[in-house]
């Protein structure tokens, strides 16, 4: 039986009056508060900074694209979010322990129950949609612009703690004796980069936050990604795999230059690096036996093909 005015249910009620969870709820609402204040400093200053909204600047398509789908899920999670929180703290004051309140038990509402699961899983469904179609173009090999001749592929190399990114050189053919290998990623704008990553010892994570890029380093596979840069700039890669004590020294510098300066910087970074000399192993090496460092460098034979 249900008395009006009541408590909904009686399991918070002591019976003399008092309400058990004020005390917790003026605890709860503090702490929110103080995360909301959090999260308005925290944008406040990463906009100060020339940064995005919350997340890093975007300087692809497939950056915009994933950007686009996390405001979509931000945006719905949040709604629901303030909704139930609402409701919670509406119900909590309104059904709080008065005198002479007495308990009431219920089992429940079907029609309500039907109703909130229903929702939730056509939201979940429709954005399961949308994210496989662009999970698929970013990552499905057959997407990615590998016969495109205006593509520039490079080779990634992790290991504990540092990253070397190998070239074909100015012939642009791999195993010819103008490979190169330089200590940071530096790419042309607006044209499609193909990245080829494999890892010496455990996983490590090539993460390139402007770009929304993140792939996995696996010991044993080859594996490919790709993007394309509109935006020319100097920014951070960061290991994204906790890979050992020094993780965090494998803190990188990845560069897009634009298009019409790409010949000459690519020759300049050719100088600079000289064709490898397959006899004395670079500072990359340097602990590892000549026959393995040669091996590391015939990247791709015999290896087993990942995505
Ligand atoms: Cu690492």
């Amino acid at each position: 039986m249900r008395v009006s005015g009541g408590p909904i249910c009686g399991f918070t009620n002591r019976g003399d009056g008092q309400n058990m969870n004020l005390g917790r709820n003026t605890w709860l609402g503090r702490g929110v508060g103080t995360l909301v204040a959090l999260l308005f400093v925290f944008a406040g200053t990463s906009h100060a900074e020339g940064r995005g909204f919350l997340l890093p600047e975007a300087i692809s398509e497939h950056a915009d694209r994933i950007d686009h789908l996390f405001w979509l899920i931000f945006a719905l999670t949040g709604i629901v979010f303030v909704g139930t929180e609402g409701l919670l703290l509406y119900f909590i004051w309104k059904y709080r322990a008065k005198e002479g309140g007495k308990a009431y038990h219920t089992h429940g509402n079907h029609k309500v129950e039907i109703i909130w699961t229903s929702i939730p899983a056509l939201i979940l469904g429709v954005l399961a949609l949308l994210q496989f179609n662009l999970w698929v173009d970013i990552k499905d090999p057959e997407r990615a612009p590998l016969d495109d001749p205006q593509a520039q592929e490079v080779h990634v190399l992790a290991k504990q703690f540092e990253w070397l990114f190998r070239y074909p050189g100015p012939d642009n053919k791999w195993g010819t004796e103008d490979d190169f290998s330089y200590n940071r990623l530096v790419v042309p704008q607006d044209r499609p980069v193909i990245l080829r990553i494999k890892s010496l010892d455990v996983i490590h994570s090539l993460f390139l936050p402007e770009l929304r890029f993140k792939q996995d380093a696996v010991p044993g596979m080859v594996i490919t990604g790709w993007f394309q840069a509109y935006k020319a700039g100097k920014w951070e890669i960061a290991c994204a795999e906790l890979c050992g004590a020094s993780h965090y020294k494998m803190r990188g510098e990845y560069e897009i230059v634009p298009p019409e300066e790409w010949d000459a910087r690519y020759a300049e970074m050719y100088d600079e690096a000289g064709p490898i000399d397959y006899d004395s192993p670079t500072e990359f090496f340097r602990f590892w036996p000549v026959d393995q460092y040669v091996k590391a460098l015939e990247f791709y034979e015999g290896e087993e093909e990942g995505r």
